[in-house]
């Protein structure tokens, strides 16, 4: 799509700090992140919003969502499990959708936030 950033990002037309990349997705560094680690994994085709996908996408957006536990390993923020048992690390995924759900950037892309905490206005 002609004005779209994510687009732009996805064609290399504007440098984004790219961590994984296949034919049909790429991940990259938020230019504004909120967390220690905060990545966003975007579709190459471009799709407005979460509300515009269809059964056709649903392999799609399995593998947006399955990329996220990969990343995580690889940025060192993956869940952990102690000695007692417990959980320890982690991190959260997110898609915000349209207006009334926090969207700024209408080419989809699920968030991917990890590290220490405290993280900037996320709970
Ligand atoms: P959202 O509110 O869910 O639409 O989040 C959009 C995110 O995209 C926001 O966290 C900042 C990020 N972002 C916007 N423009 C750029 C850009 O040009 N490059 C990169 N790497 N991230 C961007």
């Amino acid at each position: 799509m002609d004005n779209c950033i994510f687009c732009k990002i996805a064609a290399k037309q504007i440098p984004a700090q790219v961590v994984f990349e296949d034919e049909d997705v790429l991940a990259f560094k938020d230019i504004n992140p909120a967390a220690p680690v905060h990545l966003l994994v975007i579709p190459k085709q471009h799709i407005d919003t979460l509300s515009d996908t269809t059964d056709e996408h649903t392999a799609l957006l399995g593998k947006m969502l399955a990329l996220a536990p990969k990343l995580a390993r690889e940025h060192g923020v993956a869940v952990t499990k102690g000695a007692d048992g417990k959980p320890g690390g982690g991190y959260k995924t997110l898609i915000n959708s349209g207006p009334n759900g926090g969207q700024e950037v209408y080419h989809l892309h699920l968030h991917m936030y990890g590290g220490p905490r405290p993280w900037r206005g996320l709970g």
